[in-house]
């Protein structure tokens, strides 16, 4: 690690304040050194949050009408590996100062493409050295690592999912050099997150050889995490569009799917991203319980999009009812386990200054940090559970019993009701229970 100047000179590491802080920088409501604890762990052990290198350090906030507006001091702009190494040390200072204990990346965020995967793995092993002495040195654990399978023109048409096999062969050799890097660096999990693999046109498109050719690139990484002894969990990160006009990895279940149909199930679960659910016509909570109910949330990219436009803007989640109902389903799964809470969001273009990146995750955290105080107030209250279950008490009775036990047959269904006047329902209550989370948000 380079004995490196500050990159964020005149920012002192974030404090928390309380509620009525004198400098708005200060955490609000999350409080890193608080031993609190709700349901046995405290805020920092719950939340696990993450800052992620791409938006963070190499997104220059363009948009396709635009240039670039943020202002990096640290980069030179050119693709040196003394540039990237910068890079990382401005990356590091930011987590240390904005209290934010895990990372993530993607393999050409932290390192340049050399000419030949040889040159680039080259280059990555380095700037992985680098980042391997900041984690030493007391910095930020590696959430997870992917590989960048989208930005380049080779895969224009995808990468495990090309209709050109030597792209298929390049796009693995590309992640077998990102798991090295993200087992050299302790990564507690690994990410999949389809970008291209799915079609713009199906004229022009095998689905069911491509579907295939993402599971057998799938059974590969896993097959290679097993030899290099990899422990990290892998995960498939959901999304229905965006670049793709549809990619294969649309949705939670449609991923359930998918990995029972190739065998892969149990092997990956996911990291889910609000915005992407918002994108596939779900809600977050959604997305989350369908994965929890197969055992299959593993971590969570937490933003939050503008519904009204109906892209992925991936904006810093600031909502504490969001924040509240995501963390509500992940203490129903009895919390966090390798995964974490990553801000996969970007500041908006007019929000350019490096301050603004303290800024926006500071509102993410204290945004999550009252969602969470929020869920675990409702569990306690016990009220919204103890609706479900009386909701649903009949199937608690002899007949909800033997039909959940598949004990009862249809004729003999038939033979019980068809005397029997029909039968009525009680309130659903709705707006009563949205008002209910409200009131403790
Ligand atoms: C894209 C997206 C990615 C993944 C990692 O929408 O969310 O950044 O999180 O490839
Ligand atoms: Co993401």
């Amino acid at each position: 690690m380079s004995a490196s100047a500050e990159h964020f000179p005149g920012v002192r590491t974030l404090r928390f304040e309380g509620p009525d802080p004198k400098d708005t920088l200060a955490f609000r409501h999350y409080d890193p050194d608080s031993s609190e604890r709700v349901e046995g762990r405290t805020a920092r052990e719950h939340l696990r949050f993450a800052a992620c290198f791409w938006h963070t350090m190499r997104n220059g906030l363009g948009d396709p009408f635009g240039a670039p507006t943020a202002l990096t001091p640290w980069d030179d702009g050119s693709e040196s590996l003394d540039n990237a190494k910068r890079r990382v040390d401005a990356f590091f200072e930011f987590l240390t100062k904005c209290r934010i204990d895990f990372w993530c990346f993607h393999d050409r965020d932290i390192a340049p493409e050399g000419r030949t995967l040889a040159e680039s793995e080259r280059n990555l092993h380095a700037i992985v050295e680098h980042c391997a002495a900041h984690q030493r040195a007391g910095g930020a654990k590696l959430l997870w690592g992917t590989a960048n399978l989208f930005s380049h023109p080779r895969y224009a048409s995808g990468a495990a999912t090309s209709p050109n096999a030597r792209v298929f062969a390049h796009a693995a050799a590309q992640v077998k050099h990102a798991l090295d890097a993200t087992k050299a660096l302790g990564g507690l999990g690994y990410v999949f997150w389809g970008g291209r693999e799915g079609y713009t046109s199906l004229l022009n498109t095998d689905m069911p050889r491509e579907r295939s050719h993402l599971a057998r690139f799938l059974g590969m990484a896993l097959d290679y995490a097993k030899a290099i002894d990899f422990r990290g969990r892998f995960y498939i990160e959901p999304k229905p569009k965006e670049p793709s006009t549809h990619q294969y990895d649309a949705d939670a279940a449609t991923c359930l799917n998918f990995l029972r149909e190739f065998g892969l199930f149990g092997r990956v679960s996911f990291n889910i991203e609000t915005n992407h659910a918002t994108l596939a016509g779900h809600t977050m909570e959604h997305e989350l319980t369908v994965a929890v109910a197969a055992n299959s949330l593993g971590s969570i990219d937490a933003n939050m999009g503008t519904p009204n436009l109906g892209w992925d803007t991936d904006q810093f989640p600031i909502d504490p009812s969001l924040c509240a109902r995501v963390m509500l389903v992940v203490l129903g799964m009895g919390g966090f386990t390798t995964g974490g809470l990553n801000f996969d969001a970007k500041r908006r273009r007019e929000s350019f200054e490096p301050i603004d990146l303290f800024h926006a995750h500071r509102a993410g955290m204290d945004a999550f940090a009252r969602g969470l105080r929020a869920a675990a107030a409702i569990r306690a209250d016990g009220t919204l559970a103890e609706f479900v279950r009386r909701h649903y008490r009949s199937w608690d009775d002899s007949l909800g019993r033997k039909i959940e036990a598949g004990e009862i047959s249809l004729a003999e269904c038939e033979r019980l009701m068809r005397d029997e006047p029909s039968p009525t329902l009680e309130s659903g209550r709705q707006e009563m229970l949205e008002d209910l989370i409200l009131r403790f948000v």
